[in-house]
Order: C-alpha cells, then sequence, then structure tokens
C-alpha cells in the first residue's frame, strides 16, 4: 500500500460546516444535552416521525439483571410503513423513492413514492389474503430486489413481524430461523441473481421446509424466467395473487414497543440470536441517525450497498432513508460484475451523492488498481461511508483520495444489529476526521472503556467497549429467550450494555475499534460465530473435534481458520478437507466457507479438558513466537505438532 498511513486529522471542509445542520458547535451543543437532559432531548426529536398518538413517557429502562426492560416512548402509537411511505404524499408521490440497479447492467428501474405506496398497499393485500395477521412472524428470503423492500413495508403496514434471511444462507440456516421464531410465512422469489450467476432461492426454501414444520404459506416473487416447483396448498404465486387484490389497504396502528422486526445474528455461543427491534425507537433512531450521519436532504441520491439481509439494510437502505424521504439506490449485484469498476460506474449513472459501502469492498477494489476508479468520473459524489469492520488506515486513505478525490468526508460508522443504527461515527459537518477512527459518540451516546475485571479506564486506554446509557434504537430482547438477552449483554460487566468490541480512545477522546473481544469472527464484515462453524464441522461423521478461530486477511479483515481432529479410522487428505469445506458451506452458507483447516492429532487442552484457543489463535495470525505460557496444558507436545502443520492461508 503506497499511501500516507501516518496520524493525520482532516478538518471539516469549509463548505461542510457551512451547509450541514450540525456543525461543530451544535453537535456539542446538543450532545451534551442529549445526556443531560434526554428527556428535553428526545421529546424535540421524536417529533421527526408523525405519530398517531404522540408519547408523552420518553424512557423506561432497567439494565439491572434481576427486571431488565428497555422501553422507549412507551405511550406513542404510530405505523412505521405509514411514517416511509404514505407521510410523504401527496407532496412528493412523483420524487423517486428506490432506484433499482439489476445485477445485469441493463436492468434498471426508478419508482416514485407514489408508486411505492400503491406496491405496499398490493403487498400488504397479498399478505393478509394468505392469512398474514397482526403479530405473526414474516420470514423474508429475497435477493436485493425492490419487492424485499415492499415486503418488509408491507409487513410494517399490517403490524406483522419480519425475519429477513440473508439470501446467501443455506436450507438449514433458513430452517433454524423459521422455528426459532415459529414462523408460519415464508417469502421468496424462484431465483436470484448475483455476478451472472443465478441462487436457487425457492430450492433452498422447499429445502428447509423439509426440516421444519408449521409453515402455512409460500409466496413466490417471480424474478427470473425459471420455472420452480410449487407445492399445492402451500406455495403461491406473488403476482397471481397480487393480480385479484384491491389496493385499499390501511395502516394498523402499532404501540411504540411493538415488534418491528427479528433479526439473527451470531453470537459467542449457541445458535444465532432474534434480535428483536420494536416500533417507535427504532425509527427514530434510524430516521435521526440516517440525517445526521449523511447530512441527508430530500431529493439527494443515496445508496447503501449492503443486503436487506443484515441490519445495515434495514436501518440504512429501507427503514431510515425511506422515513426521510430520501432517493435510495438498492443493488442487487457485486462490486466487480461485469466488470471491476461497477461501483463508479452505477455512481456516474445515478449521479450517487452519498456512498456508503463496506471495509471489504473497498480492501478489495483498491486492489484492482485506480484506473477502474478514476475512468469514471464520479462528481456528484459529496459523502462516503463504512460500516460492518474497522477499516484500517491504508484502506480509508485510498477511499479519500482515490474514490472521493480528497473532497469528501468519509464517516466510519461503528455499530452493531443490537443497536439499532450509528452509536459512534463523524458527522461530516462537526468532526474533523481521523483516518481509522470511528471518532466521537452520537446523540445519547455514552461509550466507556473497562479492563476484565470491569474497572472503568480513564483518559487516553484501550479496553473493552460498554455503553453506559440506553438509547432508542437498542434492541430489546432475544426473541423467545430474555435471559439469554441478559445474561448475553449484561451480565459481564452488571449495569452496562457489554458490546463484545475492544476499543480504544486516544488523547482527543477519539474511539478506535479494534474487532471483537469474543468468539465472534467478521468475514467481509459479516458475523459469524466461531461455535457455529465448530458445530457444523462435528457434525461431520470423520470428525471427531474442532476449534475455530479467526486470523488477520488483507481482503476480508478476518479469515476462519479451522483445527480439525479426525476420527480414529480415517485418514486425513485433501479430499476430505475440501468435503469439510463444502460440508461448511452447505451448513451455513458460502460467507462461512473455511479459509484454512488444518488436520491436528489433539487439540491444546488445560487439564480440565478446556481448549486453549488463545494458543490456536496465535498459530493461526502467525505469532509463533508469542505464544504465552503453556505450562498449564495438559500436554504440551500437542503445540509441537500445530506448530510443524501449520496452515498459511
Ligand atoms: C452494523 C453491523 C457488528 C460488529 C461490531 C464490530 C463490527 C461494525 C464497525 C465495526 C469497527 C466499524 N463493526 N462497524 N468495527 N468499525 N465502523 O455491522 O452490524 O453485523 O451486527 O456487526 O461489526 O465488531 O460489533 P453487525
Amino acid at each position: 500500500m503506497t499511501h500516507d498511513t501516518s496520524p493525520t486529522l482532516i478538518p471539516v471542509p469549509a463548505e461542510w460546516a457551512r451547509r450541514a445542520k450540525i456543525d461543530a458547535e451544535t453537535y456539542t451543543l446538543k450532545y451534551r444535552q442529549s445526556v443531560d437532559d434526554p428527556h428535553a432531548f428526545w421529546a424535540e426529536e421524536l417529533k421527526r416521525i408523525d405519530w398517531i398518538k404522540a408519547p408523552t413517557e420518553i424512557s423506561d429502562v432497567s439494565w439491572s439483571k434481576d427486571d431488565l426492560h428497555i422501553r422507549w416512548f412507551a405511550d406513542g402509537v404510530l405505523n412505521a410503513c405509514y411514517n416511509c411511505v404514505d407521510r410523504h404524499l401527496p407532496a412528493r408521490q412523483n420524487d423517486v423513492a428506490i432506484i433499482w440497479e439489476g445485477d445485469d447492467p441493463s436492468m434498471d428501474r426508478k419508482v416514485t413514492y407514489g408508486q411505492l405506496h400503491d406496491e405496499v398497499r398490493r403487498f400488504a393485500n397479498v399478505l393478509k389474503d394468505m392469512g398474514v395477521k397482526k403479530g405473526d412472524r414474516v420470514t423474508i428470503y429475497l435477493p436485493m430486489i425492490v419487492e424485499a423492500a415492499y415486503a418488509m413495508l408491507a409487513c410494517a403496514r399490517i403490524g406483522a413481524v419480519h425475519s429477513v434471511v440473508f439470501g446467501g444462507f443455506s436450507p438449514d440456516s433458513i430452517a433454524g430461523r423459521i422455528e426459532d421464531c415459529r414462523s408460519e410465512w415464508v417469502i421468496t422469489a424462484n431465483e436470484g441473481l448475483r455476478g451472472g450467476k443465478t441462487i436457487a432461492l425457492k430450492h433452498n426454501v422447499d429445502k428447509a421446509l423439509e426440516k421444519v414444520s408449521g409453515v402455512k404459506g409460500v409466496l413466490v416473487v417471480r424474478h427470473t424466467r425459471a420455472s420452480v416447483a410449487m407445492n399445492v396448498g402451500r406455495d403461491q404465486w406473488y403476482d397471481n395473487v397480487a393480480a385479484r387484490v384491491d389496493l385499499e389497504c390501511p395502516c394498523e396502528p402499532m404501540q411504540a414497543e411493538d415488534p418491528l422486526f427479528i433479526l439473527y445474528t451470531s453470537g459467542s455461543t449457541g445458535k444465532p440470536k432474534g434480535v428483536l427491534h420494536t416500533t417507535g425507537g427504532y425509527l427514530v433512531w434510524a430516521s435521526m441517525t440516517h440525517e445526521y450521519v449523511f447530512d441527508y436532504r430530500p431529493g439527494e441520491i443515496y445508496w447503501c450497498t449492503a443486503d436487506v439481509g443484515w441490519v445495515t439494510g434495514h436501518t440504512y437502505i429501507v427503514y431510515g432513508p425511506l422515513a426521510n424521504g430520501a432517493t435510495t439506490l438498492m443493488f442487487e449485484g457485486i462490486p466487480t460484475y461485469p466488470g471491476p469498476d461497477r461501483f463508479w460506474q452505477i455512481i456516474d449513472k445515478h449521479k450517487v451523492e452519498i456512498f456508503y459501502t463496506a471495509p471489504t469492498a473497498i480492501r478489495a477494489l483498491e486492489r484492482l488498481g485506480d484506473a477502474h476508479v478514476k475512468k469514471h468520473s464520479r462528481k456528484s459524489l459529496r459523502l462516503l461511508g463504512t460500516v460492518g469492520e474497522p477499516i484500517n488506515p491504508a484502506a480509508w486513505t485510498w477511499y479519500w483520495d482515490v474514490v472521493g478525490d480528497r473532497r469528501c468526508p468519509v464517516v466510519d460508522t461503528w455499530w452493531q444489529t443490537e443497536t439499532g443504527g450509528a452509536l459512534i461515527t463523524p458527522l461530516p459537518g462537526a468532526t474533523d476526521l481521523k483516518p481509522g477512527s470511528a471518532s466521537t459518540p452520537m446523540f445519547g451516546i455514552q461509550p466507556d472503556l473497562v479492563d476484565a475485571d470491569g474497572k472503568f479506564l480513564k483518559g487516553a486506554a484501550s479496553g473493552n467497549l460498554v455503553l453506559k446509557t440506553s438509547w432508542p434504537g437498542q434492541m430489546r430482547t432475544v426473541y423467545g429467550d430474555h435471559q439469554r438477552f441478559i445474561d448475553t449483554y449484561f451480565s459481564t460487566y452488571p449495569g452496562l450494555y457489554f458490546t463484545g468490541d475492544g476499543a480504544r480512545r486516544d488523547a482527543d477522546g477519539y474511539w478506535w475499534i479494534t474487532g471483537r473481544v469474543d468468539d465472534v469472527i467478521n468475514v467481509s464484515g459479516h458475523r459469524l460465530g466461531t461455535a457455529e462453524v465448530e458445530s457444523a464441522l462435528v457434525a461431520h461423521p470423520k470428525v471427531a473435534e474442532a476449534a475455530v478461530v479467526g486470523f488477520p486477511h488483507d481482503i476480508k479483515g478476518q479469515g476462519i481458520y479451522c483445527y480439525v481432529t479426525v476420527n480414529q479410522d480415517v485418514e486425513p487428505d485433501e479430499m476430505l478437507e475440501a468435503e469439510l469445506r463444502q460440508w461448511v458451506r452447505d451448513d451455513i452458507g458460502p460467507i462461512a466457507s473455511p479459509d484454512a483447516i488444518q488436520f491436528a492429532p489433539a487439540l491444546p487442552k488445560t487439564r480440565s479438558g478446556k481448549i486453549m484457543r488463545r494458543i490456536l489463535r496465535k498459530i493461526a495470525e502467525g505469532e509463533l513466537n508469542n505464544l504465552g505460557d503453556t505450562t498449564t496444558l495438559a500436554d504440551p507436545g500437542v503445540v509441537e505438532d500445530l506448530l510443524a502443520n501449520r496452515k498459511s492461508a
């Protein structure tokens, strides 16, 4: 990497300080108010939403283990779909709500707010026709097509709770998620398209439904021309039902604390958790952060490259932008198809002004060379954002130099599925930028650092990142398992929300997120629990034991390194290695594909039988001279073999 990575401070450009809603002074004032007098702060901010009944209560929160509850705006009544669609009519009905860009560059379309209103009402009536009722969980397994947004908003309109499952997940993963929230309805498409390849979505749903019972209806959107098997009595084509329903469909009045959606995310133990977000607080947070972080004004063309299967797609493709009356671009494809300049070509084609992507994409595109970027003008761009994983200063600098021509502030937004929206992030008109730092807290957010014993660290320090107070976008529970919610986030450091991330606070009070400190790995911005990969591996008949750790990867941020002990009668070879790689992909999905598989006659264990992951991590990272104390191992000889047979991935 040739770019300068010495610590630099990039001051707020003068024109940004002038035009932005939040300049440095306003940030300081508003931040102070948000923590000193949250009641007054939120009483004002909640007005960004149209309420059927405006809340008088602001918050009722306890993070105590014995009585853990989180409620915001609890006596308010609203509808999220109304706020994202209907309220922008009639004044803005001809403004574009969604620009859709297909995998195939010749396919695109624009959906105005007026059209969105019709499509969402139609979709909602199709759901009702199937039998979906308020409170029902609806699983959405769709590619990045406009119908994904229609489906989410249609659920919100009628008070159903959506659970979007990323289109890259396997039938087993879909089945697990359907089962966990006892979802009776599934929305999918015949096929998806990505990088010129088809994805057999309906086929995957069929396979999932062989493993789980209780699904009463499957709605199939016709996206490609492929015909697929339809299970009579269970499956219906969306367009067939849509042709017979009418357009009128009122918005269901919802309590602020009624569930809006469930989204499954990986943790350090067990199966993925159903993160539950509710209606009022989430929408206020999504709308507020989208407006301030991107300094958004209606009419501006905004593109977040995430997939709606992840939280970033929920908050910053659908709910935040549409609540703000934005023009949000949805891209079906991948950055390198049909050519390595696809992103930059789309930016010029649709005159994108705000562009929000992931560090892994930035690093991959940097690799391909500046020429692909420079052959497109990108003159419409004025703001760049990143999310999903720590961005290394070199990648940040390339983004700023080459993509943004040193004109566009880069906002590195730190947040989680659990947090609903951005918590630590620069604001373009207020924050001097440091390459690689997520910089400063959003309004109402009080981050702090603790050591392993929970002692607060003062001043410039590194430690575990915790949050001291609640905010409206905070998750409310783990669906169906409140105890797991308490155990995961509020037990490590009583009275505090533990993020699972490590961080450094520098002398200026800027935050630098260093990555997960638990057994979660972040592969290309996708969260995976090492336990999930391990349980996939040990389910293979030839595997006796497995331990999985992350290691630094140039493009993906982190890669997946698996140590596998096979059964006694098995001779491990390259065939088995390939078979295991495929096995994990089939079980979880392609994102979980192992980067390295090392066969080990034994794993390093303590005398009490615990696998010493610290050692496995060091070996995977290549830090071979620094294994730390190995004297507590039951059999120190195991390490010799691990070192001798280390895989370079
Ligand atoms: C929004 C999202 C959350 C985890 C989080 C952290 C990592 C996200 C980051 C970042 C450093 C950033 N992460 N944004 N790390 N800088 N700007 O990605 O949600 O999929 O739940 O992942 O991602 O480790 O804890 P999610």
